[in-house]
């Protein structure tokens, strides 16, 4: 065998191992004695027009199934059937309940329709609770992206003081709550699962700000994985 053949297998052997430990250290393992939580995802929607939106700060949109979420055990979704309220109390479609009643269905009678502009939700959890994720459906009845999505944590009900902020997209400040980092991406029936490092709080606050269909919010359901 060549000298350089041999070099050539060593370099392919070296890139292959590097590659295996990437895999293996983004697959890092969740800390001792965390669990997979269980998450039940709706029937996903086929059909609908393709989407005609670019941004610098899109996610590329992806079509694998979520990894596994991973959260100390006894975390499960304390926002099932809690009050919700909105700075739009009354919807031009459905109810507010509609927002933690379990219901994930990407059909209008599943929807619940907030007026254009800056607009929120906030779940109330009835106490203190240490959070893990939150996991939100906008709309999955065809591809969108919602703008501006801010989500926050605090015990105070008018999100004046000690609001934690885990989730913000808004990248040029558009809805005035000040600019954020993360990406914007495409809905789909797996919802946005955003991870939470155990910030404490009783109520969870959803800002967004239209989206690339028109300039409407919508939720289809949140839920709030906390112990
Ligand atoms: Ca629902
Ligand atoms: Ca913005």
């Amino acid at each position: 065998m060549s000298a350089k053949r041999v070099k050539v297998i060593t370099a392919t052997l070296v890139l292959g191992l590097v590659g295996a430990w990437t895999v293996l250290a983004e697959d890092a393992a969740p800390p001792e004695g965390w669990e997979a939580i269980d998450i039940e995802l709706p029937e996903p929607f086929f059909g609908g027009t393709p989407i005609d939106y670019w941004g610098p700060n899109l996610e590329p949109e992806s079509y694998k199934d979520r990894d596994p979420f991973y959260a100390p055990p006894g975390v499960t979704n304390v926002a099932i059937e809690k009050k919700v309220t909105s700075s739009f109390e009354d919807p031009m479609v459905g109810e507010l309940e509609q927002i933690t009643d379990g219901d994930k269905n990407y059909a209008k009678s599943s929807l619940v329709e907030l007026a254009s502009g800056v607009q929120w939700v906030q779940i109330d959890l009835e106490k203190e609770i240490e959070l893990y994720a939150i996991l939100v459906w906008h709309f999955h009845e065809g591809k969108r992206v919602y703008f501006d999505i801010v989500v926050q944590v605090a015990n105070d009900p008018e999100f004046k003081e000690g609001v934690t902020t885990v989730y913000n997209n808004d990248h040029n400040n558009s809805a005035g709550l000040g600019v954020g980092e993360d990406k914007e991406y495409v809905e789909n029936y797996q919802g946005r699962l955003i991870k939470v490092d155990a910030v404490k709080g009783r109520y969870v606050r959803l800002y967004s700000n239209g989206n690339t269909a028109n300039e409407l919010n919508h939720y289809v359901e949140v839920e709030v994985y906390g112990k």
